[in-house]
């Protein structure tokens, strides 16, 4: 019987000596849950809509009068409809933009719906798009500018509480949200209530005090991602055209991406492996030149919808796609017919995953149940490596010559972002040619793979990474 349990013992302690069966630790840097969810969104909508849509501005100066914001035939489950049709998972509704107006009757200003012609003032946009959203399984979330150039006592303790009380409206009325974006453009000229002035808040953000505001939001709606502001739990990509930079971490530290609350356009770009915070890039890119519907604007074309689709999904972020309803209060025909064009350009190039069919193997990995083959599909189960191993090969072999465009990887990013640096390569003719090369992976990354490409073997070589390897999912498309 001693026996019996000696030979037990030195089992268990040879098995946890080698690690085997045990997942790898967590990098000390992590997503929590909620932000989990939101990468899995992949892709929601933006819609930028108010009295700027009526006085064809970008930026309006805060003293329209209500009376001009009239949408004549507007629909929130006709536009949720066109959100979900075009394979978007959430909705960011603007409630408030620079100049003020307030898309729902909020009770702290009468600079709103209230005021207009909007169904006599008893519409509200906000609540109607939130029913909507949760009548068509559409996540919903708002945009409320911290900017207001309406509001009298911008620059204030005043606003401050008055912007404070709105939040916390909005999130008693409308949440739960899935996000909350704070839009970074400040101070400036306005109207200002009558001052017809020039305001400039303390730095950028530091006027806020955004740790009163995200506190209100934990309070109230715990799951939502803030966007932006000095705490993020996604940040800003550093531009307005859908491209988040290759090299990008999913990591960043609050103090370097806003020093004195000014955007460090680099930090924002890269991220940063050692950051203190898991702050994700978003793409946020609208489908017209500007972010309201105008006129004499067109919108771009599925194919370069397409590329921005490479360039966000694809890069280990999300995408924020912007929508601009028209006068009508309707997403343009135009634009539905564009977005229904990408979809479906999306789904054919995704569609066919040719690793099913293949036999994955690996010059490495962690014992039962981190095998190479969990890498096939899209389940929950990942392929990892030993501790202290931070380099391998993945080998995906087929019984015939196939022809593909694009290798998607995704990490496995609850235990962290860790991956270096990689490279693809296939086998044809005889020899390994090298057909595309980077550095970060994260929660997706789409590798197109130039000139439709043929090969009967395919290696992805993971050459450097934080840790043990940790890979989710490897497809060929
Ligand atoms: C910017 C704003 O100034 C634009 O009007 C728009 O809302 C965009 C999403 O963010 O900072």
């Amino acid at each position: 019987m001693r026996y019996i349990i000696g030979l037990l013992l030195t089992l268990m302690c040879l098995t946890s000596a080698f690690g085997q069966g045990s997942a790898p630790e967590p990098m000390s840097v992590v997503p929590t849950e909620y932000q989990l969810q939101w990468h899995k969104m992949e892709q929601y909508a933006f819609v930028h809509f108010t009295i700027n849509t009526f006085t064809d501005k970008e930026w309006g100066y805060g003293d329209e009068s209500p009376e001009l914001f009239n949408p004549t035939d507007f629909d929130a489950d006709e536009l949720v409809r066109v959100v979900k049709d075009a394979g978007l998972k959430g909705l960011i509704l603007t409630a408030k933009h620079h100049d003020g107006f307030c898309l729902w009757p909020s009770r702290y200003t009468e600079h709103s719906v209230k005021n207009s012609p909007y169904k006599q003032g008893r519409g509200d946009i906000v609540g109607e798009v939130c029913e909507a959203c949760r009548r068509h399984g559409i996540k919903f979330g708002l945009y409320l500018s911290p900017w207001d150039r309406n509001h009298p006592d911008y620059g204030t303790d005043n606003y401050l509480e008055y912007y404070r009380n709105q939040v916390r409206e909005l999130l008693t009325s409308y949440g739960p949200l899935f996000e909350m974006w704070f839009d970074g453009a400040n101070g400036g000229d306005g109207y200002y209530g009558g001052a017809k002035e020039t305001r400039w808040v303390e730095s950028g953000y530091l006027y806020y005090d955004w740790s009163k505001v995200v506190s209100i939001i934990r309070e109230l709606s715990p799951e939502t991602v803030v966007w932006s502001s000095s705490l993020p739990d996604a940040r800003w990509c550093s531009n307005e055209r859908g491209i988040i930079d290759e090299h990008c971490w999913a990591m960043a530290s609050p103090e370097v991406l806003y020093p004195n609350g000014v955007d460090n356009i680099e930090a924002l770009r890269h991220g940063d492996e050692d950051g203190s915070r898991w702050a994700p890039a978003e793409a946020d890119v609208s489908i017209r030149p500007g972010w309201f519907y105008h006129d004499a604007e067109q919108p771009k074309s599925p194919e370069e919808l397409f590329a921005i689709y490479l360039t966000s999904v694809g890069r280990g972020g999300t995408l924020l796609l912007n929508l601009a309803p028209d006068r009508r209060g309707r997403i343009p025909e135009q634009d539905v017919e564009v977005l229904m064009a990408w979809r479906n350009m999306v789904d054919a190039a995704f569609s066919n995953d040719l690793s099913s069919s293949a036999e994955f193997s690996a010059t490495s990995s962690r014992a039962e149940g981190f095998e190479a083959r969990n890498m096939q599909g899209d389940d929950d189960a990942y392929w990892a490596t030993e501790d202290g191993v931070v380099s391998a090969d993945v080998c995906l072999k087929w019984q015939s010559i196939v022809t593909a465009k694009y290798v998607v990887i995704e990490e496995h990013i609850a235990l962290g972002q860790r991956v270096r640096e990689f490279a693809v390569e296939v086998y044809a003719d005889g020899q390994w040619r090298r057909v595309a090369d980077g550095t970060t992976v994260g929660y997706k990354r789409i590798i197109p793979l130039g000139d439709t490409v043929t090969f009967d073997e395919l290696r992805v070589r993971f050459l450097d990474s934080r840790g043990p390897l940790t890979i989710d999912r490897i497809a060929v498309y």
